[in-house]
């Protein structure tokens, strides 16, 4: 070998060994560079390949991107863009799609000058992908060739080829989550259509489609399609999809202040809740703010100075909020921010203070405009933050009292609540239990030291449809609240939850398997999610699984959770041949089982499983509750017959 060729091989592996060294930072720790390796780092994979193909149509290249999972739980991305550009990368020695797929962080260095970066600025790049996979391969349809190359845990297993000619243009990753790293490796269709829909709403014009090869029913995979044309505006007409609007239109905003470029859409229903999202380069920023406290500014004092000059507010009495400008207000924020300073216990809430002013001069203006071009509507909105400030008050006296009897009266727990001996809220559980007979079960069931139970009678006030001050004159309601020890409302801010003396880190809600059971359980879980949502993002809120039956042959007795597991026990017990001979008991209720029989099959924390409430996409959970429990009808069976498959368990 001459010694200049050494040199190069030299060179060569070096540069590999490099490479290796990168991917394997990610395979060593990969929570670093996703966030875990659970459900949602999981699904983060898909994420970051489809945030490739969505700034590849940002950048006016591309208008489909098609997802399909696989029957072995891998997925493909497949776009009509330009392709990963496959020519020779010469400081690198190989071709820029392998530089891309291999060296962390490439997509951001390699492409900066080529085009700009709009959507995945969060993106730790398609390496990280490769690096994860136990196998993936992508397939470049570029300049009438296809190109192809394959890698496994991010190590090519040949320089990238030409496979042939074609007259398509595109990128395809397919790729195998590596099962040696994710504790978990099924994907949920719900999470990708989820955000894939949110993703066509954020990024208008773009097709989306999800095919999921795993569930075939007559020969067709289950599939979505997800295109919006109107973008946010068409966002925030879904999420008020089962409200009543009291605007015919969303209001719509859109500018570019100083680099900063905003967009927010927004209306306003005649329901009590405020429900606005927010995003920042298309990253959910559940925790809000600075883009999200410069909306409110611009809303509260622009609103407030059109109705002082209108005098509807001369007669009023009481003093306006800023709360009372965002009742029954619905609205979608995307900013786009070139270096987010992400902060906030989950990371989701945005720090950058020069997006406050943006946002603010951005929706001042607008609505400003808006208003006096729309007197109508104008009356309409300010019409609603009056009644909103009357509500407010009442609510306020309303809570007061309750606080103020239940001081005077020694602060004293529910009658129905059978307490727990134990005094640590971290150890001890509350289950919230249908109906007074599953709780005279579950109070003999129980371990008194640590396991608490309020029994609940019937249905519980719909806090969908009621304003504030109603839930205190609701005995349920205020029997809950007082079990837990939370207070609504703090000195300084009447939406916030006041949890210092919750008595308890895990609530249990147990209902019947069936549909009353699984509408008191929307009930409280609406309850939750509308006045006591710091609960469920702590973690505490769970629902309990009772099993749907007992099967029994002779001494032999078996509980299942699914018509799946009945049917194989059934098989397994009457090895013999004699289905028939084993008895089946279907459990319709809490109440047709014993105090034993709830406690080792429903409550024992040994061998329960109970399931924790977690709020995936606030924007989805609010969708749902709302047609779950609001006033249009048609949305709703639309809901549960698309969902027949699941809703049957609880019938
Ligand atoms: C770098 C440069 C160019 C395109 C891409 C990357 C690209 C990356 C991905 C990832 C998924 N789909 C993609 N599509 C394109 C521009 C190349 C040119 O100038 O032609």
């Amino acid at each position: 070998m001459s010694e200049e060729k050494a040199k190069n091989s030299a060179d060569y592996s070096a540069d590999n060994i490099q490479v290796l060294e990168g991917l394997e930072a990610v395979r060593k720790r990969p929570a670093m560079y996703i966030g875990d390796i659970g459900v949602k780092g999981l699904h983060h994979l898909i994420w970051e390949v489809v945030d490739n193909s969505i700034d590849e149509a940002l950048a006016g290249h591309c208008d489909t991107i098609h997802v399909t999972v696989h029957e072995d739980n891998s997925v493909t991305v497949e776009d009509n863009g330009r392709g990963i550009p496959t020519d020779m990368h010469h400081k690198e020695k190989k071709s820029a799609l392998e530089v891309v797929l291999t060296v962390l962080h490439a997509g951001g260095k390699f492409d900066k000058d080529t085009y700009k970066v709009s959507g995945g600025l969060h993106g730790v790049g398609v390496s990280c992908v490769n690096a994860l996979s136990s196998d993936l391969k992508a397939t470049v349809y570029r300049n009438g060739v296809i190109f192809e190359q394959e890698f496994k845990i991010g190590v090519p297993q040949y320089p990238a080829r030409q496979i042939g000619p074609t007259d398509k243009r595109g990128t395809t990753i397919h790729f195998k989550p590596d099962a040696s790293i994710f504790v978990i490796t099924e994907f949920k269709y719900e999470t990708i259509a989820n955000r894939l829909r949110e993703m066509s709403f954020l990024n208008a014009g773009i097709r989306i489609t999800l095919t999921d090869l795993r569930e075939i029913e007559d020969g067709t995979p289950k599939r979505d399609e997800f295109f919006s044309e109107g973008g946010l505006v068409e966002f925030v007409q879904y999420l008020d999809e089962t409200r009543e609007k009291i605007i015919d239109h969303p209001i719509y905003i859109e500018s570019d202040q100083n680099g900063v470029p905003v967009q927010v859409a927004m209306n306003y229903n005649s329901s009590y809740s405020e429900n606005v999202v927010s995003y920042v380069n298309t990253i959910n920023t559940y925790e809000g703010g600075s883009h999200v406290t410069g909306f409110r500014r611009a809303l509260t004092r622009t609103l407030k100075s059109y109705a002082d000059k209108s005098g509807m507010l001369d007669k009023l009495k009481l003093e306006v909020s800023g709360d009372d400008f965002r009742e029954g207000l619905t609205a979608v924020i995307s900013v786009k921010v070139q270096e987010p300073q992400f902060e906030g216990q989950t990371k989701t809430k945005l720090g950058n203070s020069d997006v406050i002013g943006a946002v603010d001069s951005a929706v001042s203006e607008t609505l400003q405009s808006w208003l006096e071009e729309h007197p109508k509507e104008a009356k309409i909105i300010v019409g609603k933050v009056i009644l909103a400030a009357q509500a407010r008050h009442a609510a306020r006296k309303a809570r007061e009292m309750v606080q103020r009897k239940n001081v005077l009266g020694g602060g004293g727990l529910p009658g129905k609540l059978a307490d727990c001996a134990n005094s640590d809220p971290t150890v001890c559980e509350l289950y919230l239990v249908e109906g007074d007979s599953a709780g005279g079960s579950a109070k003999q069931g129980r371990d008194r030291d640590f396991q608490a139970i309020l029994p609940l009678k019937g249905k519980i006030l719909n806090v969908e449809k009621a304003h504030e001050h109603k839930i205190y004159d609701n005995e349920e309601i205020k029997n809950i609240l007082t079990a837990l020890g939370v207070k609504l409302g703090t000195a300084n801010d009447d939406k916030e939850l006041d949890m210092t003396g919750l008595r308890y880190h895990k609530i249990i809600i147990m209902t019947d398997a069936d549909i009353d059971g699984s509408h008191i359980r929307t009930l409280i879980l609406t309850l939750f999610f509308r006045y006591m949502r710091a609960l469920i993002e702590n973690g505490y809120v769970y629902i309990a699984l009772p099993p749907l039956y007992l099967l029994k042959r002779g001494k032999d007795e078996r509980y299942c959770w699914t018509e799946e597991e009945r049917k194989l026990m059934t098989a397994d017990m009457a090895k013999d041949g004699k289905i028939d001979s084993v008895g089946i008991q279907r459990y319709k209720g809490l109440g047709e089982m014993n105090p034993e029989q709830l406690w080792t099959t429903t409550m024992d924390p040994n061998v329960r499983t109970i399931k924790q409430v977690n709020i995936e996409s606030a924007a989805e959970a609010d969708h749902l509750f709302s047609m779950l429990m609001g006033d249009e009808v048609a949305p709703r069976r639309d809901f549960i017959e698309k969902n027949a498959k699941y809703a049957k368990i609880d019938t």
